[in-house]
């Protein structure tokens, strides 16, 4: 098993961009990747929960050579079969989604594997020997997904931070009116869909929000 600290360098948690398959409209989803790359964006991760594996398939085989060619780490969400075929360096997965072991048995010692977590529990239980980072939200409430668990608020957040073996970004109701009083809770990074994928200038909203996590950072 490669050494987590070894992968954990190849991490750039600053400013993680997650996607929405809708959110883009008719600029289409790597336009707007294309954007988010150029204003600096550190993360990537393509989260499409309805696609199928072949759609997924084919939009991370887009996505991926231009995330490389920024040298910005790429992951799928949830997908970890796909990692592989994609091209991708890791993959996210959520509590009810493939457990850790069994998803870090799949895409080998050497891809990042990321989890969500959304309880201080839950962030205290993070094995740092198969998970490389955590995201801890929502923050706040968010219409990106439905169906996400009471939110932490900033008090919360930094207690779940605080048992957090691994390093972590913050999700959920995160842009650039919150991300200065988010980075203050300690984490290492923010983790944002709305911000950048429903922004009308996606370059713009990542230079923006790295420059006020820049700015917050002690
Ligand atoms: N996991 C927890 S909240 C969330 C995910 C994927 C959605 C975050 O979306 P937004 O638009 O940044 O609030
Ligand atoms: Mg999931």
């Amino acid at each position: 098993m490669t050494d987590p600290k070894t992968r954990q360098r190849r991490l750039a948690l600053g400013l993680y961009f997650v996607t929405d398959p809708a959110m883009p409209g008719a600029r289409g989803l790597p336009a707007v990747v294309k954007a988010a790359l150029k204003g600096g964006i550190t993360m990537l991760q393509l989260r499409d929960k309805e696609a199928s594996d072949e759609d997924f398939l084919a939009m991370a085989r887009t996505l991926a050579p231009m995330a490389r060619a920024a040298s910005v780490p790429f992951l799928l969400n949830d997908r970890p079969h796909l990692v592989d075929a994609a091209g991708a360096d890791g993959v996210h997965i959520g509590q009810e989604d493939t457990a850790p072991a069994e998803a870090r048995r799949i895409i080998g010692p050497d891809r990042l594997l990321g989890l969500s977590v959304e309880t201080p529990p839950l962030a205290a239980a993070v094995d740092p020997e198969l998970v490389d980072y955590a995201g801890i939200g929502p923050v706040q409430a968010t219409d990106t997904k439905p169906d996400h668990r009471t939110p932490l608020g900033l008090d919360g957040l930094a207690a779940a931070y605080a048992t957090c073996p691994v390093p972590a970004v913050a999700i959920g109701g995160v842009g650039s009116a919150n991300a200065a009083s988010i980075m203050k809770c300690g984490v290492d990074g923010i983790a944002v869909v709305s911000a950048i994928c429903a922004a009308p200038d996606p370059e713009a909203a990542a230079r923006t929000l790295l420059r006020t996590i820049r700015d917050a950072r002690p």
